[in-house]
């Protein structure tokens, strides 16, 4: 059986306590492994050690880190197929999607990497003579990267490259869900030649391990992506302690359809958004907001569609989708299907836990399909992270804006037409960090940022530049050659 450890200044050791916690695949019930069920005291071993290496981290020139991150891209890819399928059966994302999430791991390292060579920061004239202005970006020290299970490599590397790169050194907590995936990663960065203590991996729960991280007076920074409830709380005690914060919350992402629309174009971005990974991305599509004139049309053909799609064992080719990832999640997602029978929307296609056969083995929810959904409703309101989605009719684009602006979220949404005026008024009055025309709400690229406003975050991004913003501090450097006082805003 297999049997994992935790990632210690460069060695793999069991949690103090000798605890251990297993994994089982979500599709069959198989073990996946055993993992150590950490502590507090197995934080304060990984801080020290994190600490301790930030001596040096912060002084190893920035390119010759960026070709650590090449070294471990290039290991992600030669065992981009290896990795995608152990992350199917640990968390039970259909394989051509555990490849796309690997892949996003892939080009984050290598998009890093280069930043090891740019980091730009700015050099200014002076307002006096013979002096020099600039700035340069700098490490925070210890920062603590808490990561959800439904992206298991794509996520971590969003936050471990690019703090990396900027100089910093990583206590990272993986959800206990995808523990195996986490272990994998570092293997890699290991292999890579990262030196000991640079990224430190503590397995275990979000009480323990997870509130251990954001107490520690020696974490500069906790970087989480995850639930609402868990970001606030996460916020708070950040505050409290003057510790620097960067959330990536829920979502509740529409798609809207015009009655231009290209119809069946919809269709496909709607089915891929709402319904891959389970509907278990932040980027989900829950929300469909459709004109009246081509509401009956459009549901119409999400119905056929989506009752042909095929449950099971995303390792199997047949499969259209997997499991959700955990008994407890199945319940969650069937529990929002009663409350929206009982709020009276019409169910119109799945609304069952599928039990059949082999199914019974798993935690498998057929895709569902409410129809005539008003926006009030806690279904056209709520993160519901499952396959699960809410057509809401409306009248006009003023209408569509207006119910897609209208929930705490603001993550992703899209618009389909082909009236670049609608295009272009979407882009402008919808309130989200990502949005996407004629095309669905899932498919972000790495090198932009990712991230939502109002509840889905607290200002920051992921990805792209912006993400360095999240791991650096400016510092403003001024260097005067007069050999003499030179007063600013004085002389
Ligand atoms: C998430 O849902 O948590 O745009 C991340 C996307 C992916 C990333 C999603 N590239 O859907």
């Amino acid at each position: 059986m297999a049997q994992f450890k935790n990632f210690i200044n460069g060695e793999w050791v069991d949690a103090q306590s000798g605890e251990e916690f297993e994994r089982r695949n979500p599709a069959t019930g198989e073990l996946i492994g055993t993992f150590p069920k950490s502590g507090p005291a197995d934080v304060e071993a990984a801080v020290a050690a994190a600490r301790e290496a930030f001596k040096h981290w912060r002084l190893y020139p920035a390119p010759k880190r960026g070709e650590i991150l090449y070294r471990v891209g290039q290991l992600l890819k030669e065992r981009k197929e290896e990795l995608a399928r152990e992350m199917t059966e640990e968390m039970g994302k259909v394989l051509t999607e555990a490849r796309g999430d690997v892949q996003e791991g892939i080009d984050m390292a290598f998009y890093m990497a280069g930043e090891g060579r740019r980091m730009w920061g700015q050099t200014t004239p002076s307002e006096l003579p013979n002096k020099w202005n600039m700035s340069v970006r700098k490490p925070l020290g210890v920062v603590g990267l808490i990561t959800p299970w439904n992206f298991p490599l794509a996520i971590p590397t969003w936050k471990i490259m690019p703090a990396l790169i900027a100089g910093n050194t990583v206590v990272f907590k993986p959800a206990s869900y995808t523990p195996r995936m986490a272990v994998r990663l570092v293997e890699i960065f290991e292999e890579a030649g990262l030196p000991a203590g640079v990224l430190n991996l503590v397995i275990g729960t979000g009480e323990s391990v997870g509130d251990a991280i954001l107490h520690h007076p020696d974490v500069a920074l906790i970087s989480f992506t995850g639930s609402t409830d868990t970001g606030t709380h996460v916020a708070v005690e950040a505050a409290r302690q003057g510790k620097r914060v960067s959330l990536e919350l829920g979502g509740k992402n529409a798609i809207i359809v015009m009655d231009d629309a290209d119809i069946d174009l919809a269709v496909d971005g709607i089915l891929w958004s709402a319904f891959g990974t389970s509907g278990q991305r932040c980027t989900a599509a829950s929300r469909i907001i459709a004109h009246r004139a081509i509401q009956d049309t459009l549901v119409e053909k999400l119905v056929a569609r989506a009752s042909r799609m095929r449950l099971g064992d995303g390792l199997k080719e047949t499969t259209d989708v997997g499991p959700v990832v955990s008994a407890s999640q199945l319940e969650r997602i069937h529990a929002y299907v009663q409350i929206g029978r009982e709020e009276g929307a019409e169910l119109v296609v799945g609304g069952n836990i599928a039990r059949d056969g082999e199914l019974a083995r798993g935690h498998f929810h057929e895709p569902t399909i409410f129809n005539n959904v008003k926006p009030t409703m806690r279904i056209a309101q709520e993160e519901i992270f499952g396959p699960v989605t809410a057509v809401i009719p409306v009248d006009s684009l003023d209408e569509a804006i207006e119910v897609a602006n209208g929930v705490q979220y603001g993550l992703s949404a899209s618009i389909y037409t082909r009236d670049i005026n609608k295009a272009f008024r979407a882009m402008q009055d919808i309130d989200t960090g990502i949005l996407y025309v004629n095309a669905g709400t899932i498919g972000a690229e790495i090198h932009l940022p990712f991230g939502g406003t109002k509840g889905t975050g607290n200002g920051h991004r992921e990805a792209g530049q912006a993400a360095l913003d999240v791991f650096t501090e400016w510092q403003s450097i001024y260097v005067d050659y007069s050999g003499r006082l030179q007063r600013a805003q004085i002389d």
